[in-house]
């Protein structure tokens, strides 16, 4: 097809795209990020607990710790009530439950996937989301309800950070610690802390000279900018903000933001792909006509999409699902008479709505500089695609300036501003929407050490890589299951949905355990060689794909040899995944785990 007929320059593209990332690449990848710990641990402080309540430590026996009360834990939760387990203990850092929910409270906060399939447990607990893109403090309330449903309230142990987790070979038990000086024994740990959940900082010569205030946006200090998530930031009333960082985060904050403050300033590295949102209230009609088993059709049909798996019909019909509707219009279009290659026939496709995402640009933001700036060059899934009926507005604002720094990020933070090129950029305040360590394993992130059979600390013992069967299961580490841990496992855009399902794997192998008297299941390392094989077989060659993409947490920054973040999952997607999940439950969990019984 022509140039004319395409409606754009494939080539020209091609080439403004490498253009575009070869300007972000930098030699230390992950390595430019700061943790928050160390001089830096202030950023991690919780600005939402109740001061704490005083306890006396736990050394008694549990049946199940769940680490995390988040999707994935409160999910294990549910499951494991189902399955009649009596003792079950959640522990988590935070004051409540609810995870990334918990911590992600800033203004403007939702979530851009479904709530009606993102939202886990609708049918059980009776719930029914008010909106299609739910409110944060509306999933955080879910999360709520789940742990009242199911009662992981009364044994729950809140604001307690795990220090080790250690198998204890004499009494086959894993005995936790915690900095409340707790030695709890429990038969099983599950892991389910989460891949968002510890916050990075961009290690900004400076960072830790700004005088002003400054704070990560996953935990808001609503003492200084007053309000709540819905807004009313009275306190930023004649400040100064700076926010760094263009990721979904900021794509939701900014425009609150800009209602408040006197001036606003976005740090721009790389624009981020924003997509019309259409949020809506829930149709009461369509809630009547529901049938039992609807929410789990809705999330199969929307994984299947995904997927590229053909529905009869889109049930949940956003802008995810349009983009594959759209590659399949391509499939059948005049371009696949002349293109029969799929991946150039996506490529196609990509450019087409990639040119779409540009011209929204130009048809929203008034000033052309602004607009140009704002404009992404990459492939829609080289970063997280965004949604939003407000950022790109929020430029038009006249106390809105939009800092472009043309891919290098942001120079210096200094005493008083934020420094780009020689302009430095005066602040009171500064918000840094900069994300999070993005899959570090439960042991990282929940900054713990585990200790497994003979003392194996996991930590080096996964140094190398993730050794698994499933991504849940480790040798090693009897009793113990990963929730979450993306690595060896499935992924979805709907990420809850996989958590689920694992969740409920792990409940059955519990139940099993208990009903059995088995005391200890230890999967063994011919099975995680089998996983391996069959992984290494399923594997989806990213690296063409991925090395184009402009730097991100997706590609490894763009430079790592490590395989990607996607590149560690199971490569036949989630349905194989969980099916041959059920099915070794079914015929394989006693060909491949060593047994010890009570
Ligand atoms: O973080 P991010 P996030 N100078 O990592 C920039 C989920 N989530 O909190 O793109 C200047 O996406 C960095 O620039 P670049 C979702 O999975 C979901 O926004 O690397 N800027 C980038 O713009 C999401 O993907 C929802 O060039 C610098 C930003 O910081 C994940 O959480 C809402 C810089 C970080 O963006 C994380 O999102 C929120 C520097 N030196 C989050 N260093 C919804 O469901 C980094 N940056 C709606």
């Amino acid at each position: 097809m022509t140039t004319d007929e395409l409606g754009f320059d494939p080539e020209e593209l091609r080439r403004k795209y490498r253009q575009e990332r070869d300007k972000r690449m930098r030699s230390d990848g992950y390595r430019q990020y700061v943790d928050v710990s160390g001089k830096f641990e202030t950023y991690d402080d919780d600005p939402y607990a109740e001061p704490m309540v005083e306890r006396e430590p736990l050394t008694d026996e549990v049946d199940v710790v769940i680490v995390g009360g988040g999707m994935s834990g409160l999910q294990a939760g549910a499951r494991l009530r189902d399955a009649g387990i009596p003792r079950i203990r959640i522990i988590d850092r935070a004051a409540d439950v609810g995870g990334t929910w918990y911590w992600n409270r800033y203004p403007g906060i939702r979530c851009d996937v479904d709530s009606y399939i993102y939202l886990p447990l609708l049918e059980e607990t009776g719930a029914m989301p008010t909106e299609k893109y739910a409110k944060g403090a509306d999933i955080l309330a879910h999360c709520q309800r789940i742990a009242r449903h199911y009662d992981l309230y009364s044994d729950a142990a809140l604001q307690t950070r795990i220090t080790s987790i250690t198998w204890d070979e004499d009494c086959l038990r894993w005995i936790v610690r915690t900095d409340r000086d707790d030695a709890m024994k429990a038969r099983f740990v599950v892991l389910g802390s989460g891949p968002l959940n510890r916050p990075k900082l961009p290690g900004i010569p400076g960072l830790d000279t700004f005088t002003g205030h400054a704070f990560h946006s996953a935990r808001w200090d609503y003492a200084y900018t007053g309000g709540d998530p819905d807004g009313n930031l009275t306190g930023l009333r004649g400040k100064r903000v700076g926010i760094i960082g263009t990721g979904a985060s900021c794509v939701q904050i900014a425009p609150r933001v800009a209602e408040w403050a006197e001036h606003l300033t976005v740090f721009q590295r790389t624009p981020s792909a924003v997509d019309v949102r259409d949020n809506r209230p829930t149709d009461p009609e369509w809630v009547k006509s529901l049938t039992p088993g609807w929410q789990k059709r809705r999330m199969v049909n929307f994984d299947s999409i995904m997927i590229g798996i053909p529905q009869n019909e889109d049930l949940v019909a956003d802008r995810w699902t349009d983009v594959w509707g759209k590659l399949a219009v391509w499939a059948s279009s005049k371009a696949a008479v002349v293109e029969t290659d799929p991946q150039a026939l996506m490529q196609l496709a990509d450019f087409e709505k990639m040119e779409e995402i540009r011209a929204r640009v130009d048809s929203i933001v008034e000033d052309p500089a602004t607009a140009e700036a704002l404009k992404p060059y990459y492939n829609l899934f080289c970063k997280r695609p965004l949604y939003s009926d407000e950022f790109l507005q929020t430029f038009n604002r006249p106390n809105v300036t939009l800092v472009d720094t043309d891919g290098r990020g942001v120079d210096r933070i200094t005493e008083t501003g934020v420094q780009v090129g020689d302009d430095v950029h005066e602040v009171d305040c500064l918000i840094y929407a900069t994300g999070f360590n993005v899959g570090a394993p439960a042991y990282e992130s929940g900054g713990f050490e585990v200790f497994g059979r003979g003392g194996v600390n996991l930590a080096k013992d996964w140094a190398d890589g993730v050794h698994s069967l499933h991504g849940i299961y480790s040798n090693g580490f009897p009793n113990m299951f990963v929730i979450g841990g993306i690595t060896q496992a499935a992924v979805t855009i709907n990420f809850p949905h996989i958590l689920g399902e694992q969740a409920a794997f792990v409940a059955q192998v519990i139940k099993r355990c208990m009903a059995d008297g088995i005391a200890a299941m230890e999967i063994r390392q011919e099975a995680e060689q089998r996983w391996a094989e069959i992984m290494a077989s399923k594997a989806v060659d990213r690296g063409q794909f991925e090395r184009e993409c402009t730097p991100g947490y997706y590609n490894n920054e763009g430079l790592d040899d490590r395989p990607s973040l996607f590149g560690r999952t199971y490569g036949g997607g989630p349905f194989e995944y969980l099916q041959i999940c059920h099915e070794w439950l079914a015929t394989d969990f006693e060909r491949d785990t060593d047994l010890i019984l009570d």
